[in-house]
């Protein structure tokens, strides 16, 4: 594969903090390209370039002019056995700012450009290290906050997009091939394969490619999180119920109605899921200014949310005027520790006994949450599930000229037509992979990435 991309140069040697930014115990400079062995020479004390690769040295960090930073570790790595397929030293210092920074300033004043934003990343993709579903998921495993988002990105990572992709092109491939010897010799008919054996070949390739296509919603939310929102009639117990999910006392509680007059936001963790959890104001009819806008807000966020916890006060069940999706609506009878009450009928099919104050209930609810979310099957650990609104695209369209193949197919269409089409998905899926991919997207995918990454 060879890519030539405007600001990121094929060998050219590149340095940048591969830590994150702030004070830690230690910090780590990456330096990798052609004379990334040359430029560490200058600012370590030990011969560089005479270490073995993947051998660790102690040494002083120091400056052009001699003067010492700091001690530290060289991490040295030839290439092709590195992260970017080019000669790579890492150079641990103490996790200060200060020092982190000269230590990356003596490796540019040694001749290194300071590293774009997933510059080495890039170099490893450049480099035929790895493809480009898994230079993307790098990135997604590093941003992922839940287990799922995790594992979903992992997979990307352990290559079985790839695989999947690729399997998808080898058998496009091959039913074009078919095609092909059909175009040269056409008085021998379709002859390694009949019509119906091809139509039915492509009819299961477009399930399998729908079926991944189809992963994106859930892929999405993996990748963002979920809203989940509160919503309810006043002191029925909702800010109660934010602060048992959270863990911790974040919203006021009182006993006085109307407590909470704002829309109040907090990211947790629930049955493995990222979401953000908002209290609202209670529901009620009411003129007072402030209160009425906090009641406006809270039918706002309830029609926008992900999934929504509707909270009634067992001990005092009332009405509140307000239709909400029955598929993304649980039912929380809250207060169950106060045994005087009674259920209203709800048309709501799933509902949950909790009380907020004591923490019962509060698992059964979020095993609840996540039937909800998942409609009863979740997706395996090994499901492949695309999460890039790139993807998402180059495999819609693959998908849409395959149907063209198969319908056109049906309709005796001459071959040459339908190889063209073959092509143009196969294209689609190269995309994806990272083939024939133009500049400028390159550019926007590896520009969201750290630096240092
Ligand atoms: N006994 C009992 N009391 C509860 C429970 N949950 C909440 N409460 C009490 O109900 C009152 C109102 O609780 P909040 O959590 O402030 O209710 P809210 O729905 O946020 O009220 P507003 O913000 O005014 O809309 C407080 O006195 C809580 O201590 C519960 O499970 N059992
Ligand atoms: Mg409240």
């Amino acid at each position: 594969m060879e890519f030539n991309h405007r600001s990121y140069e094929k060998g050219q040697t590149v340095a940048a903090v591969a830590t994150p930014p702030g004070v830690g115990g230690i910090a780590v400079i990456r330096i990798a390209g052609d004379d990334a062995l040359a430029v560490a020479d200058q600012i370590f004390s030990g011969p560089i370039h005479k270490y073995e690769s993947h051998t660790v040295h102690f040494g002083k960090i120091i400056e052009g002019d001699g003067k010492i930073i700091d001690e530290g570790l060289a991490v040295v790595m030839k290439n092709p056995r590195s992260y970017t397929g080019e000669d790579t030293v890492e150079i641990h210092c103490h996790g200060g700012t200060l020092i982190t920074r000269k230590v990356l300033d003596a490796a540019l004043k040694a001749g290194a450009r300071a590293a774009l934003p997933g510059e080495f990343t890039f170099k490893a993709f450049q480099n035929g290290k790895i493809d480009l579903t898994k230079a993307e998921a790098v990135q997604q495993v590093i941003a992922s906050k839940s287990e799922l988002a995790w594992q979903a990105a992992e997979n990307h990572l352990e290559g079985k997009l790839y695989k999947k992709i690729s399997t998808f092109q080898k058998e496009l491939t091959e039913i074009a091939a078919i095609l092909e010897a059909w175009v040269d010799f056409p008085e021998e008919g379709l002859e390694f394969a009949s019509k119906e054996e091809l139509c039915s070949h492509l009819e299961d390739l477009i399930k399998s490619m729908s079926a991944l296509h189809g992963s994106f919603h859930d892929g999405q939310s993996l990748k963002s999180g979920f809203s989940l929102c509160l919503i309810g009639a006043p002191n029925v117990g909702k800010s109660s119920l934010m602060n048992a999910l959270c863990g911790k006392e974040r919203a006021i509680v009182t006993n006085i109605p109307g407590t909470t007059r704002d829309l109040l936001e907090e990211e947790v963790q629930l049955a493995g899921l990222q979401f953000r959890l908002i209290d609202t104001a209670g529901i009620r009819v009411t003129d007072e200014v402030i209160e009425k806008e906090g009641v406006r807000r809270s039918e706002k966020a309830a029609q926008e949310a992900d999934l929504i916890l509707l909270v009634y006060d067992h001990n005092h069940p009332t009405h509140i005027e307000m239709t909400l999706p029955e598929k993304r609506t649980i039912v929380i009878w809250n207060k169950i520790d106060l045994k005087e009450g009674g259920k209203l009928n709800l048309p709501y099919p799933h509902q949950v006994d909790v009380s907020a104050k004591e923490g019962t209930g509060i698992d059964l609810l979020k095993q609840e949450i996540h039937n909800v979310i998942w409609q009863g099957t979740p997706p395996s650990k090994e499901e492949v599930i695309i999460s890039s609104e790139r993807h998402h695209q180059a495999l819609g369209e693959a998908i849409k000229a395959v149907e063209v193949v198969h319908s056109g197919l049906q309709t005796d269409i001459s071959p040459e037509f339908l190889i063209s089409d073959i092509r143009l998905a196969l294209k689609e899926l190269g995309t994806i992979i990272g083939m024939n991919i133009t500049e400028e997207v390159l550019s926007t995918i590896f520009s969201k990435f750290c630096v240092g990454k």
